[in-house]
């Protein structure tokens, strides 16, 4: 049956447990699987080959981002370095120039000790990606909306442009989840998300999962998944499913909060830039509402200075100082210092990481309590 999204979320994968009946199928923390002769098992041998749990929720998230595949690892983080497992020395990356700080140092401080070759360009103009076309590259890497600046790319053209140069794109599609936008049906070969965020959205598990419905990068990236390790534990995988049940609910709540956030931001004073895919002012807001279904609950926005920043940072409630994004308490951070702090200052400045940047994860809380919080804080 071709369930629609809400549908998929709760039941893909997840059917009752066979055996017993159990509504929530059981979590199978066994390390081994019996075999009944040498080679002959029932589908699992070893749980960091595969495992009961993780299959589930492999099958469960890959329908909602419109996937053959599905590869769950041990976080977004091990999701990313094992993409990157799949080139080979000389070969050559683009990459957006905004993305995550943890993605950037693992690119820029330990896969260049390999004789990998990134690019970190600006790919809301596509040209800037023509302009960097090698014969030796292999592969772009973006992230649409970009953290933090939620700079928006159009994934159409992009694709295109990568596929007819035969190489490879990928998508981290962490900030908008697979509700609000799917990056393989516009043209990626690779989705891969930190599962930690909204996938998970209850800031209780790190996770990460790549989606394709390519036969031949999956078996790759399964057959590297095994000889690295990068697993999550069945306790991850079924907390994981559980919270993916609730994925389009959240997405609707957060959107719907940050909108009114992004407005209310915009409206202020103090307040220099708002950084929102579905503000009027998004200089790219035409392309997000062409390949999103609503703007997403992160919102960035710039105050006068750093100082500016911190006394923000101090004086909110509701809104707790901390890493992270994606879960259904709201978060604030300071980008500079904070997930972005990896990265050169000059090139900071060069992306437009401004010393006044904060990042807002908008939680599901109630939208007044959340308007108030920012109101206060900002007097
Ligand atoms: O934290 P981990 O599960 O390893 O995921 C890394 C990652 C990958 N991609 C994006 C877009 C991300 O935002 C992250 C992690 N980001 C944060 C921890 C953060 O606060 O931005």
């Amino acid at each position: 049956m071709n369930y629609k999204f809400e549908t998929k979320a709760i039941h893909k994968g997840q059917e009752p447990d066979k055996e017993t009946g159990a509504i929530i199928p059981p979590i199978h923390l066994s390390s081994t699987f019996i075999q009944d002769g040498v080679g002959n098992h029932r589908g699992f041998e070893y749980s960091r080959t595969n495992n009961p749990t993780r299959s589930r929720l492999e099958e469960q998230i890959a329908s909602l981002e419109g996937a053959k595949h599905g590869i769950a690892f041990s976080s977004g983080s091990a999701a990313t370095s094992t993409v990157q497992l799949m080139l080979k020395s000389n070969d050559h990356i683009i990459c957006g120039d905004d993305v995550y700080g943890g993605t950037y140092r693992f690119f820029d401080k330990v896969m260049t000790r390999f004789g990998l070759n990134y690019d970190f360009v600006d790919l809301t103009n596509a040209e800037n990606l023509r302009i960097k076309i090698t014969e030796k590259t292999k592969l772009l890497w973006l992230e649409s909306p970009t953290n933090p600046l939620l700079k928006i790319s159009d994934l159409r053209s992009l694709s295109e442009i990568a596929s007819d140069n035969n190489i490879m794109t990928i998508v981290d599609n962490t900030f908008a989840s697979p509700f609000l936008q799917n990056p393989l049906e516009l043209g990626a070969d690779l989705v891969v998300h930190s599962s930690t965020k909204y996938l998970g959205g209850h800031s209780d598990l790190v996770g990460g999962i790549v989606l394709t419905n390519n036969d031949e990068y999956a078996e790759k990236l399964r057959f590297l998944q095994n000889a690295t390790g990068a697993i999550p534990s069945p306790f991850d995988c079924w907390l994981l499913s559980r919270g993916v049940k609730t994925l389009a609910l959240r997405m609707r709540q957060h959107s719907e909060n940050a909108s009114r956030i992004a407005q209310y931001l915009s409206e202020q004073d103090p307040v220099k830039r708002v950084y929102y895919p579905f503000l009027d002012t998004h200089p790219n807001v035409d392309i997000a509402k062409g390949q999103m279904k609503m703007g997403g609950g992160m919102v960035s926005f710039d105050l006068e200075s750093k100082h500016h920043a911190f006394e923000f940072l101090k004086n909110v409630k509701i809104f707790s100082l901390a890493e992270s994004l994606g879960g259904v308490e709201s978060l604030a951070e300071y980008p500079p210092e904070m997930t972005h702090g990896s990265i050169e200052p000059e090139i900071r400045k060069k992306i437009g990481i401004n010393d006044g940047l904060v990042r807002l994860s908008v939680g599901i809380e109630n939208i007044d309590d959340l308007l108030d919080d920012i109101s206060h804080a900002m007097r």
